[in-house]
């Protein structure tokens, strides 16, 4: 039982609407034979029974007992075994022996056993003030506990800890901390002796203290430069464990060598950014003047974690110190850092990215512990904080892929700034998904580079908490404030904190309290707004000179050793410097923070492999998907669930899907092949319209699931389905970092409704739609968004999908050129995929395609809703068999393709409008007027097929028909798309033509052969042979072609609250996409 339960059983045992205060009595009371007398008038007296002295003995002597019954007084031993076996009020207790008489100067914790007034008059020895004494010690040490940080020294700059100047010059304890209890003591007591109390370790083997010395010894634990903030933490245990690494004697020694050391790593810091500010002092760089420290605290970090078994760091980090951290602690060559300060051009793909923003990737030998480690830095946006969740999708990626279940091997190191640690919800949202189950990274150490300031913004300004690091408190996170200009009380915090890691699996904060020397970057002024800080900054000596000079004091090191590391290094750097410039480029791929070695390797770069799959396995998946556990009997599965498996099996018998078979189709044939599956987001293992079930919960027993899709075959890869946290931001940050490890996976995470992802816009923009260009790192990320108007009014309808097309990087103006291989090439250009699918087997090849293709591409996919059930919207297994093969756009197959100079419209359209349309096209009997063509993928844009499907009806206007607002939705997208679809011709280089091999679509014909005629009806292939190298050429044909838009006007909100109006506006859409 642990201590709160006990102490909340030893409370329960007190009668029914006993007081608070009588409970105390009846506990304490009891024991004196005063059950029900009004506790003495005392500061003690003031205290609730949970929170005071009272509490904190009880606890002391139950912490006792639970580790050594013998440690305690016969009468607690026996009161305890009685309480913990369930003794009623007054049963509990059983008669101490005779006190002895105490000593004036040493009072033994035991002797507080006091004994009631039927064993007689011993306990009247005691005073009331040495019992008073007493607890009061123990109230002091705990109060320094909970609140030594609020007087410790942490800031260099005494700025915002007056209260340290403030405090008297005796040995009396800062009221600040101990509050009341300074009350019960006197100057006098601070030479009496005390035992110590289980709860503290500052004695080391002593057992007793003289309360002056016991106050000492908190001070210089709590109060000096580190103030540690853990009392919050719910567990004893925890507790227990960061008391005894602060408070035992002697914790913090240091061997010279590891000062020295430490003097080297400082000297580095400093000097790196010393020689950036002389080399180039226009540039901005974000330097790290003032938090120096930095350095070697993340080195002293890898170290100690490295020594315990870490092999992997994955690192986030923001602009401040970055380029020293990418040299000093990465040990990034000198010369590539060099060089983005020269401006130099780029040698590679990629529009790249400003230097402090880079990410990188180092295998190298940590000579410390002389093991190989591999350190990666993310790149990251100027977006503070956002890389948070995307590290730690990272990182729980490299575990999962290594079977580091623990998070033994790899782990994330995240770094802040004050004011956006505080300041950005994404690290409150990240914080919560530490410990989820399929989302823990086991713990990641924080570091803050506390400067007191955020651009020009005073901390006052900027939080409403006391500290900037409070947000870690949600997850009982220990947080170790620490003076920056205290190299060693910083490096001891670095080992608690690695220590506390490797023990607990739990996240930890190490707040470095420093300051800022320069402006926001090098060419602020900082003196306009921080004029007193600044000028107190001025006065400062960089921690550097103060840590030599510590050590030179102590005769750790010479004045001219001191020199020689500083030389050194200089030496270092100005070699690099000259080698910088003779480079004439730069290179992107130098900065990828997640190689993937190997992936690339041997592929043909525009050949995907195919994404039909044998009927069989089909079959397969679906009886798998459509069964219940195989342990059945003992496995209740809800009733109406069964008829849900019962109806999915009569579709696999039927040879049919709906979108839940297809995408478990999708799903477990990529899992069949090895390809790992994860699907992430608010209640996705149901699905949030309850089609999906892919976890079957056990109707009788807690926690009994059985995941479909993880056992379909003995050894396919690993289904992960997992609900996550009701965030957008950190949960899809987080899958984006996932699916950045592991080309061999899909990855996916799936908005509740499509219009929750601006929650996550941050990502989105800064990260999938840009990255590849960025940073020239890949990510087959898929974003199912649920997308439609369905009369749900105004926030479920729309995923915003106009706002994904309108970031899609591909020319409205010009029209790629037409190959057998246009459609890859396409998808290999640009920056992302964007598709609204209209059948369950466009959704099983699209996702299929994810893994088929040889590079990686983000997808953005509308999903649908009604859809979902809709009896029209399924698929035969003929459509994902072998033969098949996803549709970019759906042709008409109807009566009007059978006679297409009849055929007097044709409407394109995306998604499920198409069975709306489809439906409204057959009571109009139009069938055979009008064609229905669905663009499945809209960006990028199927040119090809979309001019195919206007040729085949020349005499047919062109309407594309889309549910959405006018100034929303596709319309905006594939207007300009459809202009230069129709009315630019593309001239075929001889190139193409050689390329005449036969494709699945159309059997021995070749692609060129087969819809030359289409594309060209008036030329032959040779006579538009003419060479055309330049991509960007296109030409002009008249007469002009136009498609005509019919939808709803546009409107700010993207779908009315009104169900009548949405009928009547989809009746409206309908009227003016079919009229003839
Ligand atoms: C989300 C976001 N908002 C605003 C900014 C602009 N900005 C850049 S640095 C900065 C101040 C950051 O202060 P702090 O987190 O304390 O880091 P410091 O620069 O002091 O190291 C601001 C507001 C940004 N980069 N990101
Ligand atoms: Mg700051």
């Amino acid at each position: 039982m642990n201590r709160a339960r006990m102490l909340s059983k030893l409370l329960s045992q007190a009668p029914p609407g006993t007081p608070l205060v009588a409970v105390r009595a009846w506990a304490f009371g009891g024991l004196r034979g005063k059950a029900s007398a009004p506790p003495p008038p005392t500061a003690l007296a003031a205290e609730p029974f949970l929170n005071g002295s009272s509490s904190n003995y009880v606890e002391e002597m139950y912490t006792s007992w639970l580790q050594d019954p013998k440690s305690v007084h016969q009468s607690w031993d026996t009161f305890f075994r009685n309480a913990t076996s369930g003794a009623q009020p007054g049963q509990a207790y059983t008669a101490p022996p005779t006190l002895a008489e105490p000593t004036p100067h040493h009072v033994p914790l035991s002797a507080l056993a006091l004994a009631p007034v039927s064993a007689g008059p011993p306990a009247a020895a005691l005073s009331q003030k040495t019992i008073d004494d007493h607890l009061a010690v123990q109230g002091i040490i705990r109060a320094y506990q909970a609140r030594g940080h609020l007087i410790a020294a942490l800031d260099p700059l005494g700025i915002d800890r007056e209260a340290v100047a403030e405090r008297p010059a005796t040995t009396m304890p800062a009221r600040t901390v101990v509050r009341q209890y300074a009350d019960a003591i006197e100057e006098g007591d601070l030479d009496r002796s005390f035992t110590l109390p289980m709860s503290t370790f500052i004695g080391g083997n002593e057992k007793t203290m003289t309360l002056r010395e016991i106050i000492k010894r908190l001070e210089d634990t709590y109060c000096r430069s580190i103030g540690v903030e853990f009392m919050f933490i719910n567990s004893l245990e925890q507790c227990n464990w960061i008391r005894e690494k602060f408070e035992t004697p002697g914790v913090m020694h240091m061997e010279p060598q590891e000062k020295r050391l430490l003097l080297a790593r400082l000297t580095r810091s400093h000097g790196f950014e010393a020689f950036l500010a002389r080399k180039f002092s226009s540039e901005k760089r974000f330097g790290l003047e003032g938090c120096e420290i930095l350095i070697p605290a993340m080195k002293q970090v890898i170290d100690r974690s490295t020594s315990l078994g870490v092999e992997s760091f994955v690192m986030g980090m923001p602009h401040r110190g970055r380029l020293n951290v990418l040299s000093n602690v990465c040990r990034k060559p000198l010369e590539h850092i060099f060089t983005q300060f020269i401006g130099l051009d780029t040698g590679d793909e990629g529009s790249g990215d400003v230097k402090y923003h880079l990410g990188t990737y180092q295998e190298r030998l940590n000579r410390v512990t002389n093991k190989n480690i591999r350190l990666a830095i993310v790149a990251n946006p100027s977006h503070l904080e956002a890389c948070n969740p995307v590290v730690q999708g990272k990182t729980r990626a490299e575990q999962f892929y290594h079977g580091d279940s623990e998070g033994n091997k790899v782990l994330s190191v995240l770094l802040h700034g004050d004011a956006a640690f505080s300041g950005q919800g994404i690290v409150y949202e990240t914080f919560h998904l530490s410990e989820l189950p399929q989302y823990t990274t086991h713990g990641t150490i924080h570091i803050v580079v506390n400067n007191q300031i955020g651009f020009t913004t005073d901390p006052r300004m900027s939080r409403s908490s006391p500290y900037c690091t409070d947000v870690a408190r949600v997850v009982n996170a220990p947080i170790f404030h620490v003076n920056a200009d205290d190299p060693e009380a910083v490096m001891h915090v670095c080992n608690v904190a690695a220590d506390w890691r490797n023990t607990f699996h739990k996240d930890v904060v190490i707040d470095l309290v420093c300051y800022r020397r320069n402006g926001h970057n090098e060419i602020d002024e900082p003196m306009f707004t921080q004029p007193l800080m600044y000028t107190r900054i001025r006065k400062l000596k960089p921690v550097v000179e103060l840590y030599a000079e510590k050590l030179m004091n102590e005769g750790v090191v010479t004045k001219q050793e001191v020199k020689d590391v500083t030389d050194k290094y200089e030496k270092i750097l100005e070699d690099a410097f000259l080698a910088a410039q003779t480079e004439t480029q730069v290179f992107n791929k130098h900065w990828i923070d997640s190689p993937w070695s190997g992936f690339f390797e041997g592929k043909d770069p525009l050949k995907a492999t195919p994404t039909g799959v044998h009927e069989d396995t089909l079959s397969h998946i679906g009886r798998r998907f459509s069964s219940v556990p195989p342990n059945a009997s003992d496995f209740v599965v809800h009733r109406g669930l069964l008829r849900i498996l019962n109806s999915r099996m009569e579709m696999v018998n039927a040879r049919t899907v709906d979108w839940a078979l297809g995408e478990a189709m999708a799903f477990g044939s990529l899992l069949k092949e090895g390809i790992h599956v994860r699907l992430s987001g608010q209640d996705v293992e149901r699905g949030t319209f309850s089609h999906r079930h892919h976890i079957l919960h056990h109707q009788k027993v807690d926690k009994s699931q059985y995941n479909i899709l993880a056992n379909l075959y003995p050894d396919q890869a690993p289904y992960t389905v997992c609900n996550s946290s009701l965030s957008e931001y950190a949960v899809l940050g987080f899958e984006l970092g996932f699916s950045m490890t592991n080309p061999n996976a899909l990855v996916i995470w799936e908005a509740q409704f499509g219009d929750f992802n601006n929650t996550a816009q941050c990502i989105i923009d800064q990260f999938i739609s840009s990255g590849q260009s960025k940073w020239i790192r890949q990510s087959g990320l898929v974003l199912l968004l649920p997308h439609g108007m369905e009369g749900m009014g105004p926030e479920h309808s729309s995923a915003r999908l106009e706002r994904f097309l309108q970031m899609t990087a591909d020319d409205p103006d010009i029209l790629p050129a037409f190959s057998e291989d246009f459609a890859i090439r396409q998808l290999s250009d640009i920056n992302w995929i964007i598709a609204n699918c209209s059948t369950p087997a466009s959704y099983f090849h699209i996702l299929r395609r994810q893994i088929a293709l040889p590079f990686r591409k983000p997808l953005i996919l509308m999903t649908p809703k009604s859809l979902l059930r809709h009896p029209e919207a399924k698929s035969s297994f003929d459509e994902m068999n072998e033969k098949s093969e996803f549709q970019r756009v759906i042709p008409e197959t109807g009566p009007a393709s059978q006679n297409c100079e009849n055929v007097k419209r044709v409407v394109f359209c995306s998604g499920k409008v198409y069975y709306d349309l489809v439906a409204a096209r057959k009571d109009a009997n139009l069938e055979d007027k009008i064609a229905v063509a669905r663009i499945e993928q809209i960006a990028p844009f199927p040119y090809d097929l979309v001019k195919l499907e206007c040729m085949k009806y020349p005499g047919a206007d062109l309407v594309f028909a889309q549910e959405e607002h006018k100034n929303m939705g596709a319309w905006s997208y594939v207007q300009p798309r459809f202009a230069t679809a129709l009315n630019h011709e593309r001239l075929f280089s001889n190139e193409i033509q050689r390329h005449t091999q036969g494709s699945v679509e159309h059997g021995s014909q070749s692609w060129y052969e087969y819809w030359f005629p289409w594309l060209f009806p008036t030329s032959s292939p040779t006579d538009v042979a003419a060479d055309s190298t330049d991509s960007q050429t296109s030409t002009i044909s008249s007469p002009k072609r136009v498609v005509r838009y019919a939808g709803r006007p546009v409107s700010p909100s993207p779908a009315t609250g009104s169900k009548k109006t949405h009928i009547r506006e989809l009746k409206q859409l309908l009227e003016d996409a079919l009229a003839l």
